[in-house]
């Protein structure tokens, strides 16, 4: 039974029917191939360092933590201070009081969108920095880390991420008039309007408020007006959860195909970023906009919404099986130039570059970084 009676009593009050996943099996099975490969590989002495398959941290899906471990990451949001941040230096005309190191972690995000995303031109950065930014996260909560692998695609309202219960990550914002949602930079695929776009008054981040951005809002309401990121903005956290666009761009079908089709890092990223210009959000994309909002429609400021790094350990998880399909030749894996869609022309990207996240973690190479049992990192996904 996935859920405890005290989730089941605000689940019951909501909904008529109860939350049925869509099955994992295909992608699941690809995990225990990675695993197993990978024991084979530690087996056969090619694991620098002290981490060990036993001795590595687990990374589990959202419904599968304990709801002690669910409270546990979500009570820890916003982390207090870090110690030294940006706070004078990059926020001038905030209440310094209000900001708080989860700002850093945002501030980074908007101040390198351009350098860590790509879409139409190929770039693995979208896969290293978006880790290193999920880990070192990951270490300011010292706690559990999540991903959204049980499919709420065909679902996700229902699921145990946006139930709006006790122990979930707070559910679908109120209803508020918008229009479609342009989520693309193309006239393509745009979003019907869902049943949110609203605050959110449920679960652990109701009446939560964002302080950065939006910097390129998506979500259609007159209200919502952009700046460029270093302005102190508190408003509240909007979501607009869509199946409309998880059921097109990122169902089981779609995460196995992705893995299985793709041998070469070049069309494993592309096909995972999709390719705009054909209204194709990719997995990637479409888990942005199953969520969507203000800020989580947002591509500079979406880690504004706690559940980003739900989905980027999705990514991850995903990238880390596609790796592991085939250790030797994917591991360290890389193509891609340094610059969002290649503009302007940048050089190749190499495993020396450098990772920067300002305040919020040192410098580490990119070679450092690509895999998840040395290094920084000792950690598995099941
Ligand atoms: C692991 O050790 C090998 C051999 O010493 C070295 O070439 C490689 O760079 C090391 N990898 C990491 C991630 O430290
Ligand atoms: C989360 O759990 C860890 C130990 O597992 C504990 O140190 C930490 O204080 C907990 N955090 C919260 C917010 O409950
Ligand atoms: C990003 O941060 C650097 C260093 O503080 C700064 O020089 C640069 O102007 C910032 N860029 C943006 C787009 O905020
Ligand atoms: C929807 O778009 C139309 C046309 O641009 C605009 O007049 C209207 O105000 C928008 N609705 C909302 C709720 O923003
Ligand atoms: C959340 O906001 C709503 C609407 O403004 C308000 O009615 C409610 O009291 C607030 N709840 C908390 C816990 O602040
Ligand atoms: C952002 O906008 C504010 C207000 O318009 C301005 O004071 C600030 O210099 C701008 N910052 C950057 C990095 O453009
Ligand atoms: C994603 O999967 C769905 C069915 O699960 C399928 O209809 C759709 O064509 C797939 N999209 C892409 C871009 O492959
Ligand atoms: C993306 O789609 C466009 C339009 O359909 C097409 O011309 C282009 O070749 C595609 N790009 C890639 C990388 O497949
Ligand atoms: C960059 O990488 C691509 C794909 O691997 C390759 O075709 C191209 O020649 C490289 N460019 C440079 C300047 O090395
Ligand atoms: C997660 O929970 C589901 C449903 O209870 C179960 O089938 C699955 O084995 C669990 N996965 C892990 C990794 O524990
Ligand atoms: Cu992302």
């Amino acid at each position: 039974m996935r859920f405890s009676s005290v989730v089941w009593v605000p689940l019951l009050a909501l909904s008529t029917a109860a939350y049925t996943p869509a099955s994992t099996a295909n992608t699941d099975q690809l995990a225990a191939d990675a695993i197993s490969n990978l024991a084979t590989w530690a087996a056969d002495g090619n694991i620098n360092g002290t981490c060990t398959l036993e001795n590595a941290a687990v990374r589990k899906e959202w419904g599968n933590l304990t709801e002690t471990e669910r409270s546990n990451y979500t009570s820890s949001f916003p982390v207090q201070s870090l110690g030294e941040s940006l706070k004078a230096f990059e926020y001038p005309g905030a209440t310094l009081a209000d900001i708080t190191s989860y700002d850093d972690f945002l501030y980074q995000h908007i101040n390198q969108t351009l350098t860590i995303h790509n879409t139409a031109c190929y770039n693995t950065f979208i896969l290293l920095s978006q880790i290193w930014f999920v880990y070192t996260y990951e270490q300011a909560l010292r706690d559990e880390c999540g991903y959204t692998g049980y499919q709420p695609a065909a679902d996700p309202v229902n699921s145990p991420i946006f139930d709006g219960g006790d122990y979930s990550l707070s559910g679908n914002g109120v209803y508020e008039a918008h229009n479609c949602t342009e989520g693309l930079p193309s006239d393509l695929s745009c979003i019907p309007a869902g049943s949110g776009g609203g605050c959110i008054y449920s679960g652990p981040f109701k009446n939560s408020t964002v302080h950065l951005g939006p910097v390129s809002p998506t979500l259609a309401e007159s209200e919502i007006v952009s700046n460029n990121g270093t302005i102190y903005n508190p408003r509240c956290l909007k979501r607009d959860v869509s199946s409309w666009v998880s059921t097109r761009w990122s169902t089981e079908e779609n995460s196995t195909t992705l893995i299985t089709e793709n041998s070469d890092i070049y069309s494993f990223q592309n096909t995972m970023q999709g390719n705009f210009t054909a209204g194709n959000y990719g997995v990637h994309g479409a888990g942005h906009f199953t969520i969507g909002g203000d800020p989580g429609g947002d591509i500079y400021t979406s880690p504004g919404d706690p559940v980003f790094w739900l989905h980027h350990g999705q990514i991850d998880r995903t990238w880390w099986i596609w790796q592991n399909q085939d250790i030797a030749s994917r591991q360290n894996a890389i193509s891609g130039t340094i610059t969002m869609y290649n503009s302007p022309a940048s050089r190749n990207g190499t495993l020396d570059d450098i990772l920067y996240l300002g305040v919020n973690a040192d410098d580490i190479a990119i070679k450092d970084v690509m895999s998840t049992v040395e290094g920084p990192f000792c950690y598995i996904y099941m």
